[in-house]
Formats: structure tokens, sequence, C-alpha cells
């Protein structure tokens, strides 16, 4: 089957007890057993729900993988990954990762007893030769909140394997439809399915997608013993708007080429960031791993903070948001708002600057959206 086929079908079989087309909301903390110990594989909804299976068998489909398991947020599977390691442990990180992300391995990690170091990943060779005895995890994204750079997949995987280290590859920018990780060497994807796998701003989850049997067993064994569980609603809103990602992600990246490019032309405007223009420096790679580049843009506008804050104070089409990946567009400013967790020294010397500003490229008609660039800078 082919993806969109899969996130129609994929885990969506007509429902046993009723025929119900659409997988159904089952809501209830726990179930019947016949005997003692004699049930239908499901046992208390922390544990297993059939909303939640459904939902973490059409996303390890969709990421060409074995297992899946869905959380409550992204920031949860994050920390459920990082539950798998034990004090003295090291993490090497890239240094561009979404705020929260920087938030639980800088701040929450160091009370686990774990070393982590932020590396710039952009050069996979330089930053894989950071990996020590210690090291048990590889954590990056790409494309990278909120710049956009592009980390060589391939790169990072076939060094880790040889070191024996395993790789966490958070997919939320490219989602499954323009990136599968796992085809690529990376042991566990982790996504924010609260953006575009849900893709209407309306539920917040979290999921993990690998191949690999004993760190399924492991992860799952956390999942159900931290318990930082999604709802049967909230999974149920998720796999509705999984159904349409295909026609959404090809939508967001093609208003999103055509601003990055308007953008680029702006005499207000000092640089875009956007791994679909030729200019950007990971396009090259990005093609190599991408079959398309999403529908995030970034840009700084000539004038710093005080310009910044005009564009994103005066844009009217686009709201002034934290998130993405909903089908309206959003703008934000990563220096205080989904980055305001990296200490500021990091933060410039990473290139998220005061002038910088994130575009969540929307659905809407692509005419509407410029022209409300246009009006804002
Ligand atoms: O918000 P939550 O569902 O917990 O997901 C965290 C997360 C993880 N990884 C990436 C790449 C993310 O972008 C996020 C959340 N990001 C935002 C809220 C944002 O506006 O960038």
């Amino acid at each position: 089957m082919d993806f969109s086929t899969k996130a129609i079908h994929a885990g969506q079989k007509a429902d046993s007890a009723t025929g119900a087309t659409i997988t159904p909301i089952y809501q209830t903390t726990t179930y019947t057993q016949e005997a003692l110990g004699k049930h239908k594989g499901y046992e208390y909804s922390r544990t297993q729900n059939p909303t939640r299976t459904a939902l973490e068998t059409c996303l390890a489909s969709l990421e060409n993988g074995k297992y899946g398991l869905t959380f409550s947020s992204g920031c949860a599977a994050t920390a459920t990954v990082l539950a798998m390691l034990k004090p003295g442990d090291h993490v090497l990180a890239s240094d561009e990762v979404y705020g929260g992300t920087w938030r639980l391995l800088a701040e929450t990690a160091k009370y686990q007893g774990l070393h982590v170091t932020f590396v710039n990943a952009r050069n996979a060779e330089s930053f894989v030769k950071c990996v020590g005895a210690e090291t048990k995890l590889i954590w990056f994204e790409t494309p990278t909140n909120p710049l956009l750079s592009i980390i060589d997949i391939k790169a990072i995987t076939e060094a880790a394997r040889k070191k024996k280290v395993a790789t966490v590859l958070d997919n939320t920018f490219a989602t499954p439809y323009f990136q599968r990780g796992l085809d690529l060497g990376v042991d566990i994807i982790l996504h924010s399915t609260t953006k575009y796998i849900g893709g209407h701003s309306d539920v917040v989850g979290g999921a993990i997608v690998t191949s690999s049997g004993e760190l399924y067993e492991r992860l799952k064994f956390l999942q159900n013993a931290i318990g930082a569980v999604p709802s049967p609603f909230d999974c149920w809103l998720t796999l509705r708007g999984l159904k349409t990602l295909a026609v959404r992600m090809e939508k967001h990246a093609e208003n999103a080429e055509e601003i990055a490019k308007w953008l680029a032309k702006h005499k207000k405007v000092e640089r875009v960031f956007y791994p679909g223009l030729k200019e950007h420096k990971g396009h090259d790679i990005a093609k190599t791993q991408m079959s398309g580049f999403s529908g995030m843009v970034s840009f700084e506008a000539k004038g710093g903070f005080e310009a910044a804050k005009k564009v994103a104070e005066s844009l009217k089409v686009f709201s002034l948001a934290e998130s993405l990946g909903g089908v309206e567009s959003l703008v934000c400013y990563p220096a205080t708002m989904t980055h305001a967790s990296v200490p500021k020294e990091d933060r410039l010397r990473i290139g998220i600057t005061d002038g910088l500003i994130r575009l969540s490229v929307g659905i809407e008609d692509v005419a509407d959206l410029i022209e409300d660039l246009g009006q804002a800078l």
C-alpha cells in the first residue's frame, strides 16, 4: 500500500463489534474479563486502548516501522525516551532542537543523572566525533526548529551504528510524508503529533515509532509505567487528521515554497530559511533525504527586534501563536516564544537572532498569505 492508502486504512479496519467504518472512540478506562486473565487483549486504558492501537498502528505503517507508541504530548514522548537511560549515561544532542526539547535535555535530564552535550550537527562528521564511551543516545531533528537547518541523517546513523549508539530523529517538521528516517537507519522516530500529523491545531500529542523489538518492549513498558498517554478522543482526532496528511502536506509545501521565494526577493527581508530554496545551505542534502520541503519558513526582517515585532504583530491572516502544522497559518517569534528556554548566548550562537520570525504556512490561498506578508512588511 502507498502512503495515502495507509494513512486512511492502516490499523483502521471496520469495527469488529458493530461494523462502524470509522474507528470508534473507545471511551472506557477498563475492559470486562470473561475469567481471570481471559480478555481480548485490553485490560486497562493506560496500558492499551483500541482507538490508540489504531493510531499507533497507522503511524508505524506511515514511518515504515514495526511499532508505534503514542503519548499525551511530544514532550511526553521525549521524556519517555529519556527515561530509558540511567545515571551516568551521555546524550549527544544537536544544538538546534525545539526549545521544550532543549529544556528537557538541559534541565530535567540532569536530575536523572544524565550528561547532555549540545553540538552543531550540521557538520555530521564533527558531531559524531563527540560520541564517547558513555554515549547512549544521539538526538536530533531535521529540518530543525526554527532555523530549518538540514542534518544529514545517513551520515549520522552510519557513524552511530558503528559506535553502537541509538539514534532518535524528531521528524515533526518533515512528517513521514516527506521523510522516513527508519529507512535511513534511524532507531527511533519521534513526533509531536500536535503539529502536521493532527493537522488542525485542536489536539496535543506525541508519538514514537521504531522497528526494533527490543527498544519497543522497553518503551512500551515505560509508556505504561509513566502513563503519559493520550485520551481515546485525542487519538481519534489525531487519526482523523492523519487521513488527510498527504494532501495537506502537498499544499503546505507548495505555499511555503512560493512564500519563501517571494520573501527572498523582498527588500525589507535580510535572510530567508527554507530548505527548498537552492541557496539554502542544506538544500542538496535535503533533496536526498526528503521528497518535499514541508511548510515551515523562517526569515529575518531588516531592522532586528523592532522590525520583527512590527511584522509579527501586523499580520492579519497569520495568527501570532506558538505551535505549527495546522491548516491555518501562524507566525511566531522564536526568541521569546518557542525557544525562550534556550539561554540567550546559546540562542544567538545557534543563529536564533532577535530579528528572526518563524512562519507555519497553512493551506489557505497563497495570494492572501503573500498579501498579508506584504502589508506587514
Ligand atoms: O508541544 P508538544 O506536543 O509537547 O511537542 C514538543 C515538540 C517536539 N518536537 C518539535 C520539533 C516541536 O516543534 C515540538 C513543539 N513545538 C512547538 C510548540 C513550536 O511551536 O515549535
